[in-house]
This record gives C-alpha cells, structure tokens and sequence, in this order.
C-alpha cells in the first residue's frame, strides 16, 4: 500500500509535469534555478558538503510549494480531505485582508521532519471572502456560479470516500487517485462564463475573476528552491524574465531567517469565453513562477522582532534601506539561540556521546554546550508570511488599484469552512526542539535530569 508520503511525492511529480507544460516561462524559470545553483555550489565547496550531508542537494530539483485559490467553503473542505491522502495537513491562518487582498488562507503541507524531507511539497490555499462583494447582485451571481462547479472528478470523489471509509486504498487506486487529483488543479482556458461577466468580476476584483470564471482552482503558481535567491533575482532580470521589484521578507543574512521569495510577473494567456452565440476571445493574467529561500523559524519572540522591523521597514523612507533597519536583528546563531529568537533542533555531539552517562555535573544545557557534548542547529521555517504572501499575490494581479482597508477576516470562520482547526506552526517548532532537546539528554545519559536542566536553563535565559 502506497504511504501518504508516496502518493504526495507522486502528485508533485505529475503537477510539476502539467505545470511546466501549461506555463512555457515556468520552465525557463526552472532551467535558470538550476544553472544558479549550479553556480553556487561551484563557488561553494563547503555549502555543497553541509547540503550533500543534510541530504538536502538531491531534493534541491523538486518544487518546494504551489498555491491554489478556492471560492466556497464545499471546495476548502473537499481540498482538505484530497491533501489529507498526501499527508498534508492545513498548517497556520493567513489574513491577507491586513494587505487589502479578500481571501484568507492556509498551507497544506507535511507536518513532521521525516515527511518533509521525503517530499517537500505545500499548497498555499487562499479563500475567497464572497461576504465582502459589497453590490449584492453581483455577491449573488459569484455565490451561484460557485454553486454550479464542481472541483473534483467523480472518479476522485469516489477514491476519497473510499479511502475514508477503509482507511487505505491499494497502489493502483492511489495511482488512479493521483492522475484524477491533478485534473483539479489543470487550468482549462475556457471561461465557464461570458466576457461581461469576467470583465464585471474583473473590475470587482481580479482574484474574483481568477476564482470564479474557471472550471476549478487552477494552479497559479509552484515555486522551486535557490541556494541564493539574490543571484536568481540577478539572473531572471538579466535574462529578462520579468522579476517582481524585489525580494520579500527579511534581507540577505549570513544566517537566513523565515522566507525569501521573487517571483516573475504572471503572463497574459489566452482564453475563450462561454458565449450563446459567437465566440469570444481575451486574455487572463494570473499564472507565474517562484523560487524561495528557507531560514531559520523564529520564537514568538523572534517573530515579533521580525514583525517589527518589517512594519518600520515599510514605513521608512526608502532612503533607509531593509539591511540598515535589519541589523537590529542578530546575525549571529549562538545570539539567536541563547536570545531565544529562533527555535534549535539539539543533537548529541561523538564526544558526549563517548561520554555518555558522565555528564552529570553539567548542570545546564549551556553547559553540555560548552563542553561540546551537545551541539544546536537552527530549525528551518516551513510556513508561509502574510506580508510576503500579499507581496507576491499583488505582483501577480493584473489590474489591482491600490490597498483598500477591508474588514479583517475570521480564522472561525475559515476552519468551518474546511471542517477542521489549523495547527498552530509554532506548536510544531515548539515540539520539534524540545524532543530533540530529551532525545539528546536521553542519549548522554541525563534523561531523568531532562525536564530539570531544560528548566534551570530557560530560568538562567
Ligand atoms: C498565493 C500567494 C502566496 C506565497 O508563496 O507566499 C504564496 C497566491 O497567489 O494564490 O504563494
Ligand atoms: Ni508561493
């Protein structure tokens, strides 16, 4: 029986090959990633060992997300239960109505580190807000539209019943289940509705039109990994690939923290319209292509920082520019870490090891440390940021008038519509280091001191 991981690892493989067959300019993208990290890794012998040994360089081909938007709540919940089969589970809430978008969404990814290093692979699922469609005429015709598609295939729907009711399906069926999930997500050039209609929608919004005008949520964009996004930003420019302004997130460190993402503008393509009579013709623009970097995900405490920044940042004259306004973050991991800026996976080191059973006296996790029988690396960041996202959708959306205050979403209403509660990411994190932090005592012997020294080292921080 094929594994959550498989089927997952399947999915990505046979999206990446419609994507690139769909999106011409997404596998230059790709091409142009490549050659980068080529590059990289070249000029960076060191950089190639620390990935060949994390096991990272093999995975460093295979897009790390994609993102889809939805426009009922029957369509969230039914996205859901097909990620739920690829192990993926709806992962923090985003409230992109802060940056004037109306959707709010969520990550469906791997929630646990092994299953993110056997795939990668999240989707970014957005929700449209119809209840701000302020002219009800207009709320009602996309509420009826909404009402008459359907996302998935008999034949998927089928499997996902089945698989719920026995809890497992076979290879061939999990085969069958893959080639019919990907149908949901193929971007059929066909509008379902006239061009009055799309353009109305359009003029609305143009996530509305992107939403509602189509047989499904389409993928609109996937995005692959840089080992230095600045040089892919360098790269696409240069090659006139059409990059987005700048990079969002935080700046370029020497320890990388949360995300950094550039994308290219989406393209025009061409799509046909449902006339009564004669055919119609236009252009739709909303499909693109990213890459992304990983850091290090940060505490509360961290992330307040980050937040802090970013909003003077914004606010700053763009004279100050995002680096001198950063470097009131720490670039340094042994800062981060004993700061509590960031959150550590711990591990024991050979020396504590061959020790093991005699480190006793060390009264601290500082202290096992500093005798190096302990060593802590930075916890990558898997989640996504609202800022970013919104910077990335914005650069996307052919058409878009500026920011408009818009009511701020409702997470309870959001996990209704998917039929469950979104995972805290920072539960995860949480979780992620202080296992590693017991499992690592546990293996020098200190397991009954465990919970003690973690707590006499959080009162010394
Ligand atoms: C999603 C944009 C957000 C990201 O990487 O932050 C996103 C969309 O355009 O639907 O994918
Ligand atoms: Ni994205």
């Amino acid at each position: 029986m094929m594994s959550p991981d498989a089927i997952r690892t399947k999915f990505a493989t046979a999206l990446s090959e419609m994507y690139r067959l769909e999106a011409p300019r997404y596998r230059d993208l790709v091409d142009l990633v490549r050659t980068v990290n080529g590059e990289v890794l070249r000029a960076r012998p060191d950089l190639r060992k620390q990935l060949e040994d994390s096991g990272e360089l093999d995975s460093l081909a295979v897009e790390r997300h994609g993102a889809v938007r939805v426009g009922a709540a029957a369509e969230l919940s039914v996205l859901r239960r097909m990620f739920a089969m690829m192990g993926m589970a709806p992962v923090g809430y985003y409230d992109l109505s802060v940056a004037g978008l109306p959707v709010h969404s969520t990550a469906f990814r791997p929630i646990t580190e092994d299953a993110l290093r056997r795939h990668p692979f999240r989707v970014f699922t957005s929700l449209l807000r119809v209840d701000l469609i302020e002219d009800k005429a207009l709320r009602a015709e996309v509420e009826s539209i909404l009402a008459r598609r359907s996302i998935v295939t008999p034949a998927c729907a089928r499997l996902l019943d089945l698989f719920e009711e026995k809890g497992a399906l076979t290879d061939e069926q999990c085969a069958e289940f893959v080639s019919e999930a990907v149908e949901t997500f193929r971007f059929r050039p066909q509008a379902t509705v006239s061009m009055a209609v799309y353009r109305k929608l359009s003029a609305a919004h143009p996530l509305i039109a992107d939403i509602a005008c189509f047989s499904g949520p389409h993928i609109n964009h996937l995005t692959v990994a840089a080992i230095d996004i600045d040089a892919v930003q360098r790269a696409m420019s240069a090659q006139g690939l059409d990059p987005k302004d700048s990079v969002e997130g935080p700046p370029a460190r020497r320890n990388p923290i949360l995300l950094r993402q550039t994308s290219f503008r989406a393209q025009p393509e061409p799509i046909s319209f449902n006339e009564p009579r004669e055919a119609a013709h236009g252009m739709h623009t909303a499909r693109f292509g990213e890459v992304e970097q990983r850091g290090a995900a940060l505490t509360e405490k961290g992330r307040a920082l980050y937040d802090r920044l970013l909003d003077k940042a914004l606010a700053a004259p763009k004279e100050l520019k995002l680096d001198d306004v950063f470097a009131a973050f720490p670039d340094d991991v042994e800062a981060m870490r004993r700061e509590r800026l960031a959150f550590f996976r711990y591990r024991p080191t050979e020396k504590g090891l061959r020790a093991a059973g005699e480190w006793a006296a060390s009264r601290s996790v500082e202290e096992l440390l500093g005798a190096q029988a302990l060593s802590a690396e930075p916890i990558t960041y898997e989640d996504f940021l609202p800022v970013s996202a919104a910077g990335i959708f914005r650069s996307n959306l052919d058409g878009l008038a500026g920011a408009k205050a818009l009511a701020r979403a409702s997470r309870t209403v959001f996990e209704a519509a998917l039929g469950c509660a979104v995972i805290d990411p920072a539960s995860l994190y949480e979780a992620a280091e202080a296992d590693s932090l017991a499992a690592s005592l546990d293996a020098l012997g200190l397991s009954r001191g465990a919970a003690e020294a973690k707590e006499r080292d959080d009162f010394r921080r």
